[in-house]
């Protein structure tokens, strides 16, 4: 079944002229990202948008969320006076089921510990017409891919893996919950016109490699930076020469690079995902305006005269990689990783292997897993290391048990979880994990910051394809390299794994009993939406206070966050998933596994009330009872990781005023200025040393805040004497109004008439 056909056909119908107007605008040909981009805008263009400067206002077509945003983006959406959604959305129950046991008992644990969020987030749809995904479907990215992207579509989602639905040819944009509800409102989304990286792929994969192995390779090349502010672009034949699931494990670990999202042009591979899905309509319209859903054929020719950057990969030459341990752009070719291994001291006896997630679960993933263990039967090996499935959805996990790979797996001793994030996003109960022991494990997820999938930020995690995981999970052992490595089986002989092979999509086709999905009422508005006032996980949002119109004087440092603080330092998942609906309860994880640059500890910074060390959420409470500001200090690339708003909720709930840091990654940005929070960069990233323990900060220029002039900072040390710091912003008109108001949220509620 194809949901919102009509939708699709009017902006199939729309397009092509749309993409004229922009190509006389410009004057040139066009990338695949400008077509569509262009024929999303708010208003017609009057001049072409200066990538990487001007503030763009768009229409996306549609709108994602999880659970574990959803609360939060609608309990804002509640507050701002709507009957009902603007745009189709969706709601999807992934991220709060916990994988401990197997995927029917840990269903059934979830769906009872979870009811009270989970009658919320199905009645809250119901009563504002969105459709709601129940605990079970299967993970976010997988679903929207299988039912809702389309080619030339734009979509914005509350998770930063929603450009998973690029390898469907969109462009699908991970934001925070503020942006889904300004869309679900009915308002335009703003984003500043991202810069250009188009990706020749060359030749054919072959052997080992994968799709995940280009994103692995492609995350060492750009590192978790080098993507920010621009949409990565992917062309030639060696594109069309991937499957659409592995055009969209390629988008989906395209936030790992900072991108705001990745994308491919519509091909054959695409029509035939959709056919597979039950979308035949889709793909006979996409045919119909086929030379719209891709680049222009000059583009391609000549990329370096219309891309900001361009990289070149030849498929055919590509080997395997290992990414890892704790970040996602540390990238081995795994014929150089007993080296890197030895040199890094990194334990090399794998514990786990787990495959699966939103971004590697699709069918030709599993097949092609299982198919090396069935090898390993075959070949008399027993998997040394204990392995785990999650599957991304209930169509494939249906397909894959009816198709006999759910069996396979048993027979290497593998367990299958729910459908759902489970161990990716730290909802993984690991027996032992408490006991904090050095141990290494290996997945094919993205993420493998510390500390990420089981708690332990002694567990080595590193990221490769499903094969690979599958291989070394036999092997059990980091550096064992299948292409040239034998294995010793349970006879005692030396065997080899074959090259594994799979089928992209499944020969006898998808099928499934209950995928899950629950439409929403007709007519909504009777529908009650309840919200206890004793609840522990829910809590109605109160406004913001509105800017007090002064400088702010007076701040406290609370902390001076060193080196890597991404959204899991400061609003940590997993034990903590369960308070995403719930802002005073969730804010005491507040930037908990944030390093202290002064005494290298984690939740542990001075007070500078009493003079003693205590853990941030209590230091900043007690700044807050006191009604004083405070400000957070940070390095690079600071909040890089997830979309979610809590890490800019909490510390605004709580009362810090500013976040000053070398550079922010995109979303967290956006979520901070949305939330009124003031966030802002160094102009000379040395004066970061500048900054002492005891601190009193003042913001100086903020009666005069205005785009593109930067502000003073005025640290007063505790001996007497000052540094006046230059810092910089991004803020534009609309932002400071935000800022001004307290939110963004109570601008949308002014205009409706709410405040
Ligand atoms: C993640 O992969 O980190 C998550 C969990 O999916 C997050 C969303 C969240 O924190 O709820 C993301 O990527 O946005
Ligand atoms: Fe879930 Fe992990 Fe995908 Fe995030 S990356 S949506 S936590 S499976």
């Amino acid at each position: 079944m194809a949901f919102d056909l009509d939708l699709i056909q009017k902006v199939y119908a729309e397009m092509p002229g749309k993409i004229q107007i922009a190509r006389q605008l410009l004057g040139r040909p066009l990338t695949l990202t400008e077509k569509i981009l262009y024929s999303h805008l708010d208003k017609p263009a009057t001049a072409a948008y200066e990538r990487g400067k001007a503030y763009v206002d768009f229409r996306p077509d549609r709108v994602a969320m999880q659970d574990a945003t959803a609360q939060m983006a609608l309990l804002q959406f509640m507050t701002c006076g709507r009957d009902k959604v603007a745009v189709p959305s969706t709601v999807h129950c992934d991220h709060l089921i916990q994988a401990k046991v197997e995927a029917d008992k840990d269903l059934q644990v979830a769906v009872d510990s979870n009811k009270e969020v989970y009658d919320f987030l199905s009645s809250v749809s119901d009563r504002y017409g969105l459709g709601f995904w129940k605990a079970g479907a299967g993970i976010i990215h997988q679903v929207v891919l299988e039912n809702y992207a389309f080619p030339g579509g734009m979509m914005i989602g509350t998770d930063s893996h929603t450009p998973n639905a690029g390898g469907l040819g969109m462009i699908a944009i991970g934001v925070g919950g503020a942006d889904a509800c300004d869309v679900m409102a009915g308002l335009p989304w703003e984003l500043k016109m991202p810069k250009l990286i188009g990706v020749h792929l060359t030749g054919k994969l072959n052997g080992w490699a994968t799709p995940k192995d280009i994103i692995l390779w492609v995350a060492g090349k750009l590192t978790v930076k080098g993507g920010t502010g621009a949409i990565v672009e992917y062309f030639g034949e060696g594109a069309s020469n991937i499957s659409c699931t592995g055009k969209g494990t390629i988008g989906n670990m395209g936030a790992e690079i900072g991108a705001t999202t990745s994308t491919f042009g519509y091909d054959e591979s695409m029509e035939r995902y959709l056919r597979a899905t039950g979308r035949a309509a889709i793909a006979d319209a996409a045919n119909g305006i086929k030379e719209h859903l891709t680049g222009d054929p000059e583009v391609y020719a000549n990329p370096a005269q219309y891309f900001d950057q361009v990289i070149e990969l030849d498929l055919s030459t590509l080997e395997p990689y290992i990414n890892g341990p704790f970040s996602p752009d540390l990238a081995t070719p795994i014929s150089k990783m007993k080296d890197a291994a030895a040199a890094n001291g990194w334990p090399v006896k794998l514990e786990v292997g787990l495959i699966g997630s939103c971004t590697n679960s699709s069918y030709e993933d599993i097949s092609r897993a299982a198919n090396l263990a069935e090898q390993a039967v075959a070949k008399n090996l027993k998997a040394k290391a204990a392995y785990t499935i999650t599957p991304g959805s209930e169509l494939v996990r249906f397909t894959i048990e009816r198709d006999g790979y759910i069996d396979t797996f048993g027979k290497i001793g593998g367990t299958v979880f729910a459908n759902a994030c489970g161990p990716c996003i730290g909802m993984w109960a690991r027996e032992g994990a408490d006991k904090k022991e050095k141990n290494t494990i290996i997945h094919s997820f993205n993420r493998n910051f510390a500390a990420r999938q089981d708690g332990n930020p002694n567990t080595y995690a590193f990221v490769g394809s499903p094969e690979i995981v599958t291989a070394l999970a036999i092997a059990g052992d980091l550096t064992f390299n299948p292409l040239t490595d034998t294995l010793t089986n349970e006879a005692g002989e030396q065997v080899k794994l074959d090259a594994p092979t799979g089928y992209e999509l499944p020969p006898k086709g998808f099928d499934v009993e209950d995928a899950g999905f629950q439409a929403p009422a007709e007519d909504g508005s009777s529908v009650e939406v309840k919200v206890s006032l004793e609840s522990q996980r829910l809590q109605l949002l109160e406004p913001f206070p509105a800017w007090e119109g002064t400088d702010l004087k007076g701040l406290k440092l609370l902390i001076k966050a060193k080196g890597k603080c991404t959204t899991d330092h400061i609003s940590m998942a997993g034990p903590w998933l369960k308070f995403r609906g719930h802002l005073d309860n969730i804010s005491n994880n507040m930037l908990i596994g944030a390093t202290n640059f002064f005494n290298e500890k984690t939740n542990s910074v001075k007070s500078q009330l009493t003079g003693d060390y205590a853990g941030v959420p209590d230091v900043q409470r007690s700044y807050k009872a006191e009604n004083i500001g405070s400000i957070v200090v940070g390095d690079e690339n600071y909040g890089e990781g997830s979309s979610r708003e809590h890490a800019a909720m909490e510390p605004r709930h709580l009362g810090v005023r500013v976040v000053l840091v070398k550079s922010f990654a995109r979303i967290h940005e956006t979520n901070l200025k949305k939330q009124g929070m003031l966030g802002v960069t160094f102009n000379n990233n040395d004066d970061y040393d500048k900054i002492q323990e005891d601190d009193t900060i003042d913001v100086i220029g903020l009666t005069e805040f205005a785009p593109g002039v930067p502000l003073t900072i005025v640290a007063n040390h505790k001996d007497g004497s000052k540094d006046e710091i230059v810092v910089n912003h991004t803020y534009n008109a609309q932002q400071i109004e935000w800022f001004k108001a307290g939110s963004a949220l109570n601008v949308i509620r002014k205009d409706f008439g709410m405040a």
